[in-house]
């Protein structure tokens, strides 16, 4: 027998703040895409003549969502010191292998079989999404043992995949179902984008905690390391987007939105923003806000989703005047 001492998860008191409020929370919006009709997107998909992008968009989020599966969120749990936030991480890991799910589910329901297999085909050879998938998932993969700071570049490289990497993705789901277009699958782009508002604002606070035990030299370091990774990033997702929305003219639209949720995730971070203000479309920030009646995104789990039992979450749900 090896002389470790195993210690045991004691949630009778509260080691990380906030861990117990982001369990919670999460777990009241558990969800699976076979809940959400997506047949009933088929009628409107099989004229739709932006396929290629929707697709290619959906794709690209498998990617991402696969990477924060089975190696983000897996290692920061790993790596986590306190083990009130490894249930969480483990928990958030848990529900982006839902996630990664998802758009397979949207896929067999809408495409071929050879359409897919082209699609994941495609993943393995698109260099804007391979460079930000190995971008990311190197700073994960060097996380170390009692080491707080490759652990909190992995909490940044983290909170950049999911409020800000993302929403190039998103957009165009949100963009169309907002207009009342391929809405069953844009509910379940939806409901991954609550989860990930929830994922961001935590990994980002406990990161925060982290990061206030750093020296002030320290934390300059880092501070201009998470810059120039945002930026390296940054640059690779406006040729992405370009790449990715060619055909039908949105790319300029879908940038603004990037921007808007690369400050988002500097917030979560808790770093000053870094973009200029500027008009995001309405249809794709009428789903973020729940505002309207366009299409309401947040007041349940989705329109033909009859298991609502969430409060809807607005921007105030997760302040918690830091
Ligand atoms: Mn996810
Ligand atoms: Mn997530």
């Amino acid at each position: 027998m090896s002389n470790i001492t195993y210690e045991a998860i004691n949630w009778n008191k509260s080691t990380s703040e906030l861990a117990q409020v982001f369990w919670d929370q999460q777990w009241k919006q558990i969800w699976f895409p076979e809940e959400i009709a997506v047949s009933k997107d088929i009628k409107q998909w099989k004229g739709f003549e932006h396929q290629d992008t929707y697709k290619k968009v959906l794709a690209g989020l498998t990617l991402l969502d696969t990477v924060q599966t089975n190696i983000g969120m897996n290692r920061v749990a790993a790596f986590a010191p306190d083990m009130q936030e490894k249930a969480v991480f483990t928990m958030f890991d848990a529900f982006e292998a839902i996630h990664a799910k998802s758009y397979s589910y949207i896929f067999t329901t809408l495409c071929t079989n050879e359409e897919i297999d082209a699609l994941f085909e495609w993943i393995k050879k698109n260099e804007f999404l391979q460079y930000k998938a190995d971008k990311i998932a190197t700073v994960y993969n060097a996380i170390e043992e009692d080491d707080p700071e490759s652990l909190w570049k992995a909490m940044f490289a983290s909170v950049m995949l999911e409020s800000f990497l993302f929403y190039s993705g998103f957009f165009y789901p949100l963009y169309l179902g907002g207009q009342g277009f391929l809405r069953n699958s844009a509910e379940i782009i939806s409901l991954i984008l609550r989860d990930e508002s929830i994922h961001g604002v935590a990994v980002g606070f406990f990161a925060q905690n982290i990061y206030k035990n750093f020296s002030t030299e320290k934390q300059e370091e880092l501070k201009l390391w998470g810059f120039e990774l945002l930026l390296d990033l940054y640059q690779n997702e406006m040729k992405y987007t370009e790449d990715v929305y060619a055909e039908t003219g949105l790319s300029p639209e879908v940038k603004a939105y990037v921007r808007y949720n690369a400050n988002k995730a500097l917030m979560n971070i808790g770093f000053e923003t870094m973009f200029p203000e500027e008009e995001v479309n309405p249809i794709v920030m009428n789903g973020i806000r729940n505002e309207g009646s366009t299409y309401d995104f947040f007041s349940q789990k989705g329109s033909t989703y009859a298991k609502a039992k969430v409060e809807p979450i607005t921007d105030d749900t997760f302040n918690f005047n830091r």
